[in-house]
């Protein structure tokens, strides 16, 4: 009995945010066409994937939207979950990482390489904040970037610069907690000595071999796959801390380790075994034989994930003992959109749930194009422009216009009955050989993760069927020599059942359309190449057909690319919204309307003006950054929006005692923020 088994994972996505076409191009789409594969080849395969939901990706996004990280991972594990399934993205399980299974998990997985000796306990000074008795995770420290003093570079990353930061390396260090400047202080946490390990990952990754035995073909693994390891590798590896100060996560199961969770990096992988074990347990299957024995786990991700699937996964599972390494790492590198970068910040984005609702009946015409352009060796671009120009001139021309041409001309000349085939000449013969090539090329392409490629190999079937069409011309040898035209017609029908099964995985629901004109059902992979799908005689579908793929429209390319033009000049020209406060937090404001009285400049500030502002309550002096904008006699008589109750300060020696509110445009001009006629110094605004 066969007991080959195939583990493919999908990165698990943070549930912090919604997908877009770049996640789905360079990670989901593959991953599911790969599987649909191994499927029709009736290979006994789990799709794992689920939501990643723990970390400071998270916090982080909870704090900006003001609510809990619970609320923030039910919220974005809803949508994901579902947009992937409306896609037709087809996981076996997709799973989350709060699920208790997972907790279990992942502790025991910690428990049984603590018991092993595989971490090392050390004690390091960590930023803290002291006003919220915490420690900063790398993303909760901000401050000046030491290369190119970037004031906003994060703890872990300048993110104008690029370069990879720690929190200690920042200037000015602040929490993002408190605004203030925290403490270091230390604290003790559980490390995997990376750098133990890089002699057998060095030989692993390169030849493949795990103590003298095949593991792989390292052939197979994309060359910026080695590159990336190797590169890390030759760099030397560091002891990495697997566990944080955090209150979200899962807990360090050990005596001692109040308020300390695994690390993101640790836990979201192991996430992979326990989906298994969910799916398994649901299934009445057995979770270890897809994690150990002669299993391939293979693991599509982004370029910027290569590290932890690479080595530092690897290492924990030959460190656990007895499951089995990668066989393979795919990694895609990054979708661009339309000239720039895809950016949630900027809302530069085509969201996969957006797309799904807006249009549900183009569902098979995206994932054509995404895979067409898949960043498989490199960066790549998404336009709406090619969008269209691939839908129309390839699967609309190419094999929507085939597959018409085979069902209509057979409808007409033999009354949707497949006709006989009679004897061959060399133009068929050609063909049927070349047909016969397509299930090996298609195979051997798509086991080398070549899915690109493989699904051009696809297009070229129907090619075949377009060109032979054209060169034999039935339509003109119907008044002549009904007997070739048989033949023509029934090679042409069986093509179009081979091309059923061609993309079956690439274009799930055309496919079955395809196969419901013909009435042949699901057919399996094992008649594929062949020419007797069809017998002679078999009705196909006797109404005309539906169109299979209907263009796209120069209107439909105009509205998408408005569409984003317009996110992006809300995006991009103003701050994003600020982090949530509550009701109560903004009765706090006292703001009322004022009139400034008096205006003076600020000896030495150039930016400063002195104002008295009648405020309804008191005459006060309040001082305001806006000269550069108004000169004094300008402001003098101006109702304006004034911040009573902010404490008082000292600016250039001057107690300012409030604040005025103003406007600021795109160009960034000033603008007070007064009242319409009628409303007094004192008036309030709410
Ligand atoms: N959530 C990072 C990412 O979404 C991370 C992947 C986890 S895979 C175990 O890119
Ligand atoms: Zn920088």
């Amino acid at each position: 009995m066969n007991t080959k088994k195939y583990t493919v994972t999908a990165a698990l996505p943070y549930a912090n945010g919604p997908l877009h076409l770049g996640h789905v191009a360079g990670v989901y789409l593959p991953a599911d066409i790969f599987v649909r594969f191994l499927r029709m080849k009736k290979e006994d395969v789990v799709f794992v994937c689920g939501s990643d939901e723990h970390g400071a990706a998270i916090t982080l996004r909870a704090k900006k939207e003001g609510i809990t990280p619970q609320e923030i991972v039910d919220k974005y594990h809803g949508i994901n979950k579902k947009a992937f399934a409306d896609f037709g993205i087809s996981y076996d399980i997709y799973s989350r990482t709060s699920n208790q299974i997972h907790h279990e998990t992942a502790q025991d997985y910690f428990k049984t390489l603590n018991d092993k000796g595989s971490f090392i306990q050390k004690t390091t000074e960590q930023y803290y904040d002291q006003e919220f008795n915490q420690f900063l995770a790398d993303r909760y420290v901000t401050g000046t970037c030491p290369n190119c003093k970037n004031e906003g570079a994060y703890g872990d990353q300048c993110e104008k610069c690029g370069s990879d930061l720690s929190p200690t390396d920042l200037i000015d260090p602040i929490s993002t907690l408190s605004g203030k400047t925290p403490i270091l202080k230390e604290t003790s946490h559980w490390f995997l000595p990376m750098d133990q390990h890089e002699e057998w990952l060095r030989t692993w990754i390169k030849e493949g071999t795990l103590d003298g035995v095949q593991q792989h073909d390292p052939k197979t693994w994309r060359n910026q796959v080695n590159g990336q390891c190797m590169s890390w590798i030759d760099g030397g590896l560091h002891a990495r801390a697997m566990t944080r100060d955090l209150d979200w996560g899962v807990k360090v199961p050990l005596e001692n380790a109040e308020g300390k969770v695994l690390y993101v990096w640790l836990d979201a992988p192991i996430g992979y075994i326990s989906a298994t074990k969910e799916w398994a347990a649901e299934n009445g299957k057995n979770w270890k034989d897809y994690w150990t024995g002669d299993t391939e786990l293979i693991h599509f991700i982004g370029k910027d994930n290569i590290v932890f699937h690479a080595i530092i996964f690897p290492i924990l599972l030959k460190e656990h003992g007895d499951l089995i390494l990668p066989t393979n790492v795919p990694a895609y590198e990054f979708l661009n959109l339309e000239g720039d970068k895809f950016s949630t910040s900027r809302n530069w984005a085509v969201w996969l749930h957006e797309y799904m609702e807006e249009n549900p009946d183009k569902i098979d015409e995206l994932k054509y194009v995404l895979t067409a352009i898949a960043p498989e060796s490199k960066d790549a671009e998404f336009t709406w422009k090619e969008f269209q120009a691939r839908i129309n001139n390839e699967i609309a021309d190419i094999l929507g216009n085939f597959v018409n041409r085979a069902i209509v001309l057979t409808q007409k000349y033999f009354d949707a009955k497949v006709p006989q085939l009679n004897s061959l000449e060399e133009v068929d013969q050609d063909v049927l050989n070349q047909l016969a090539e397509y299930p090996e090329k298609i195979e051997t392409l798509i086991r080398k993760y070549k899915i690109r490629e493989t699904q051009a190999e696809a297009l070229n079937l129907a090619r075949l069927g377009n060109k032979y069409l054209a060169e034999t011309e039935p339509w003109k040898l119907a008044k002549t020599d009904m007997s070739r035209v048989e033949t023509i017609m029934n090679i042409a029908l069986q093509i179009t059942a081979n091309l059923t099964i061609a993309f079956a995985p690439f274009l799930p629901q055309k496919a079955k359309q395809i196969a419901g004109y013909l009435k042949c059902g699901e057919l399996e992979w094992d008649v594929f190449g062949t020419s007797t799908i069809l017998p002679v005689g078999h009705e196909i579908n006797t109404e005309k057909p539906s169109i299979l793929i209907a263009k796209i429209e120069d209107s439909f390319v105009d509205a998408q690319v408005a569409k984003l033009e317009a996110s992006k000049a809300v995006g991009s020209s103003f701050e994003p919204q600020k982090e949530a406060v509550t009701f109560e937090d903004f009765t706090k404001m006292d703001i009322r309307i004022g009139e400034i009285l008096e205006a003076e400049r600020v000896p030495k500030a150039d930016k400063l003006l002195k104002l008295l502002v009648d405020t309804g309550l008191d005459k006060r002096t309040i001082v305001s950054g806006i000269a550069e904008h108004f000169a004094p006699e300008d402001v003098i008589g101006k109702k304006v929006s004034v911040l009573l109750n902010l404490a008082p300060r000292k600016i250039r020696g001057v107690e300012s005692q409030g604040m005025i509110l103003m406007a600021e445009n795109e160009e960034g001009k000033l603008s007070f923020v007064s009242p319409t006629e009628g409303f007094g110094p004192g008036s309030e605004v709410r």
